[in-house]
């Protein structure tokens, strides 16, 4: 057999104490590849025991970033840290300081290291449904399933973030110092995909504000009570985290796709519909619903479904489950599972 010339994968997640981090590094570990982790936050004995190595820092720290993506000759990126979008809508000056210099550090090291590496290091990057802004729910439900061009006006700085470092990467990995000189031969490899809510059994999230449906679910399984902070026909798009982390690595892996930003989404449902479902499930919890004025405004400015046929058509993304599948083979047997008691 030859061996193979292609180099050893060398992984950075960034982020790694977080949902989807958990989600991807336990995938991710099954391959013959090298993984580094990142948080500011301790990251679960659950993921650091998959791990080649975990840092503890800030990826608002230049110098920490480029320490660490030196040390371990880093040639993917999977730059999940972030400020959701409810926390950014409180701290949002900090929000910036993450989502954008954070990620812009990144990507210039990055770029950086594709120029002195030889070769194309690729940034993995989620955006999100908040990157778009729809002015009001009579819009949202005529517009129905949005492409990626369309009702680009955030209202959230978590949103404002995402779409400007969606054009940051599209930059650095397309365009970048085009009319120079010197202008490098290796540019980044960027690659994006516009998450809807993600539902994970094993984990729960913090911070978003399509946390509902996840509250919802972890709260009834628990036979607690649970007051939804939006209203009953509020709709999004939706998948679940092993459909997420799937496409996640999917798109890390195909050639070159000949787009830098994809839509992904698995089924769109109201949290009246999520309830109903819930309900039959898990009779015990009383699931009721005491809108925010607030939060609610955030969710109705996001487009009620998405349009995935550029992710279809170019790298063969499927939605696996539609919602009632979703709750029948993922989610309620792995969150029975999750709170079964241990003997
Ligand atoms: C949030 O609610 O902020 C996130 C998202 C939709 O990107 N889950």
């Amino acid at each position: 057999m030859t061996p193979s010339t292609a180099p050893r994968r060398s992984v950075l997640v960034t982020g790694a104490a977080g949902e989807i981090g958990h989600g991807l590094i336990s995938s991710m570990r099954a391959d013959d590849v090298s993984i580094v982790a990142m948080d500011l936050r301790e990251v679960p004995d659950e993921t650091r025991k998959l791990c080649d190595a975990v840092h503890l820092g800030d990826v608002c720290d230049k110098n920490f970033l480029e320490h660490v993506l030196t040390m371990h000759e880093t040639n993917e990126i999977y730059h999940l840290a972030a400020l959701l979008s409810s926390r950014a809508e409180h701290v949002p000056e900090t929000a910036h300081d993450v989502n954008v210099q954070g990620t812009y550090h990144l990507l210039r090291l990055a770029a950086r290291l594709s120029e002195s590496w030889g070769s194309r290091v690729k940034f993995i990057f989620p955006s999100t449904i908040a990157v778009y802004g729809i002015r009001t729910v009579e819009d949202k439900m005529q517009a129905g399933a949005l492409r990626e061009n369309e009702h680009l006006s955030p209202i959230t700085m978590y949103g404002a973030n995402k779409l400007y470092c969606e054009s940051l990467g599209r930059y650095y990995s397309r365009h970048y110092r085009q009319v120079a000189k010197g202008r490098p031969e290796h540019l980044l490899d960027f690659r994006c995909l516009r998450l809807p809510g993600v539902i994970a059994a094993e984990t729960r999230p913090s911070g978003g504000t399509s946390d509902y449906v996840p509250e919802m679910l972890h709260a009834a399984a628990k036979g607690e009570d649970y007051a939804c902070f939006v209203r009953e026909d509020t709709t999004i798009p939706w998948m679940t985290m092993p459909e997420c982390v799937e496409a996640v690595l999917r798109i890390a892996q195909i050639d070159t796709p000949p787009h830098a930003v994809y839509n992904i989404g698995s089924f769109s449902a109201s949290a009246g519909d999520f309830a109903a479902l819930i309900r039959k499930y898990f009779p015990e919890g009383n699931i009721t619903f005491e809108p925010d004025e607030g939060r609610q405004a955030l969710v109705d400015s996001w487009p009620r479904d998405v349009d995935c046929s550029s992710a279809r058509n170019d790298w063969g993304f499927q939605q696996k489950w539609g919602l009632e599948a979703a709750m029948e083979e993922y989610i309620v047997p792995a969150i029975r599972k999750h709170y079964a008691p241990t003997t």
